[in-house]
């Protein structure tokens, strides 16, 4: 498995899925979630209805994931998963974990051999950036995974900076 990092847009990604931080309504929102329904276009929010109806009719729990279409994006999947809002009073990184744990395992169902994530839960979220980038890029490293190609893309210099030294601190060897 590579893990590579990526300044810029998630949505611009050539990638087999593309990771979304959505919320548990599945019906969009701001951040990474808003472009990912903007530019993808409406054939990923009528799966998300669908999803809704189905399976998930009070929402998706947080740190689980599922995969709808990619729609109009230069990818082949979304897979949406549910960060924690971060808390200074509970310890919740298990749960953010479990979205990239989760996500990771969708992605070896659909057979996805890359994969690009954002900053799950350091927007909107709050997640203090060094400590959103420990867990995501330690969970990664620790998951038994089909997937070859993993791509963290950062929106802003901040998070690719925290993201470079969380990297950096974990390498292999
Ligand atoms: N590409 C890559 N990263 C981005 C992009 C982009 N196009 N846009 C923002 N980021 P956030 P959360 C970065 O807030 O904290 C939504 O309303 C951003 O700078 O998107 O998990 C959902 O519906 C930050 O580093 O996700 C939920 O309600 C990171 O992506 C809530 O926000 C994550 O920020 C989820 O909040």
């Amino acid at each position: 498995m590579r893990i590579t990092l990526v300044q810029g847009d998630i949505t611009a990604q050539h990638v087999d899925a593309v990771v979304n931080a959505a919320n548990s309504s599945l019906l969009g929102g701001g951040g990474v979630d808003g472009a990912i329904h903007r530019r993808g276009g409406p054939a990923i929010l009528a799966e998300c209805r669908r999803l809704r109806a189905s399976h998930y009719g009070r929402g998706l729990p947080t740190g689980q994931a599922v995969a709808t279409t990619a729609g109009e994006l230069p990818a082949r999947w979304v897979i949406h998963t549910v960060g924690p809002v971060h808390s200074a009073g509970e310890d919740r990184s298990e749960l953010l974990a479990s979205c990239y744990r989760e996500s990771l395992r969708v992605a070896d169902e659909l057979g996805a051999a890359s994969v690009a994530f954002p900053a799950v839960s350091a927007g909107i979220y709050g997640w203090p950036l060094d400590d959103a980038a420990r867990i995501a890029i330690g969970t990664v490293r620790a998951t038994p995974t089909e997937v070859t190609d993993i791509r963290f893309v950062l929106f802003d210099p901040d998070a690719y900076a925290a993201f470079e030294r969380a990297l950096t601190a974990t390498e292999p060897g």
